[in-house]
């Protein structure tokens, strides 16, 4: 019933539906919903029931009525099923405001009768049974006086948006559309479908060493799954993600992430060392591809200094020329040693001194490169003898 509600003075008024809507055949589901608005509570002195909602009435099928064995202000479905009986009931109703009435009906089960009172379930109770299909008379609303009896049972208020259905409309269902046309007034605006707007950022980038592949940087849906593997350029391997990874992932490759957050790891590489700790990368760059650890031990220039001594003094292991050295002398005015050595940008250097060869100790320390020579006086010894060495810090 789209359009202004209907307005009953409770006395001899009545909207007769459609003859033979074949709606309902006895067993099937069942929801009849409407809005209601009462001027008055007056049940039927003679029923104590105001019927205001029958299905073919006069079959004795079903009925909505208000007032009940309990309350006069009270709406309920009452329905023949072997004999009449009110299932469930809204209780506690007023007059002059609206409600959104319904009431389902399942064939079977407990609880098949339910009510509900603006979406809410507020009643619900079993009564079991075919109820009496619709055939030949009508369905009417707003009350009757054409029983034949006689009995002014017309409701005294405004009735609108009847609806029966042959389905058993759920709660949320029922919720939803009292919500859409509540108090006939404010409609309940619901947006276009709309793309989730959440996104996660990932991104997977490789330190030094390696390379990494996979799943490209950008934004993902969350939940989205991603993999990347991470890839050791020659004289490297792979170490360890680090990033927004925990402890088990951190060691996974290729590592395999769900993005239940923004997510950026990096791939660590390390060089490949041999037993004295000389990079594989610092040996290839001389030429030596393979058998690393004989190419460290060995002084392949000639110059007195293995590979491994070589790389610590960043002296060149293939040229005999280049190599740590160092010289004693005195300066000009012979007050003072002067110590000279070999050095190499990026190096530091310490001064250590001794007079037996067993026990050094650090006469001078930190000492930062000044390529190619370094100086540094020292302080005439007081005895003889006194050696010295240079020495590259770590
Ligand atoms: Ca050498
Ligand atoms: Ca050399």
């Amino acid at each position: 019933m789209v359009s202004g509600a209907d307005q009953f003075d409770g006395s001899g008024d009545a909207v007769r539906l459609p003859k033979g809507m074949g709606l309902f055949s006895g067993t099937q589901n069942l929801s009849v919903e409407f809005w209601f608005k009462a001027n008055a509570f007056a049940p039927d002195t003679f029923y104590g029931t105001s019927p205001i909602l029958f299905q073919a009435r006069g079959e004795n099928a079903w009925m909505v009525t208000f007032g009940d064995s309990a309350s006069a202000n009270a709406l309920s479905p009452r329905v023949n099923q072997g004999g009449w009986a009110t299932p469930a009931s809204a209780t506690g109703l007023q007059t002059g405001r609206w409600y959104y009435f319904s009431t389902t009906y399942s064939p079977a089960g407990a609880n098949n009768w339910k009510v509900y009172l603006d979406g809410a379930l507020v009643s619900q109770g079993t009564r079991t049974g075919a109820v009496a299909a619709e055939t030949t008379l009508n369905n009417q609303y707003g009350g009757s006086d054409e029983t034949g009896i006689g009995i002014n049972r017309s409701f005294n208020g405004a009735i609108d948006e009847v609806r029966i259905s042959t389905v058993t409309r759920s709660e949320n269902w029922l919720w939803a559309s009292g919500q859409t046309v509540q108090a006939n007034e404010a409609f309940s605006a619901y947006g276009p479908v709309q793309a989730i707007t959440t996104r996660y950022a990932f991104s997977a980038v490789a330190g030094g060493g390696g390379s990494v592949s996979g799943t490209a940087a950008g934004d993902y849906l969350p939940g989205t799954s991603v993999s990347v593997s991470a890839s050791a350029a020659p004289y490297y391997h792979w170490s360890y993600w680090s990033g927004d990874v925990n402890a088990t992932q951190a060691g996974q490759n290729p590592l395999s992430l769900t993005l239940d957050r923004n997510r950026s790891v990096t791939a660590v590489f390390e060089a490949n060392l041999t037993a004295q700790g000389v990079p594989e990368w610092w040996l290839a760059g001389y030429g030596w591809t393979s058998a690393f650890e004989a190419a460290a031990a060995a002084d392949t220039d000639g110059d007195g200094f293995s590979a491994a001594q070589e790389y610590l003094a960043g002296t060149d292991p293939t040229n005999a020329t280049s190599s740590l050295r160092a010289q004693l002398g005195l300066t000009p005015l012979n007050n003072a040693l002067l110590l000279t050595w070999t050095s190499v940008a990026g190096k530091t250097y310490r001064i250590e001194q001794t007079a037996n060869l067993t026990q050094w100790t650090t006469l001078s320390a930190g000492i930062p490169a000044t390529p190619p020579l370094n100086t540094r006086e020292a302080p005439l010894p007081a005895a003889a003898p006194v050696f010295f060495r240079i020495a590259v810090e770590p």
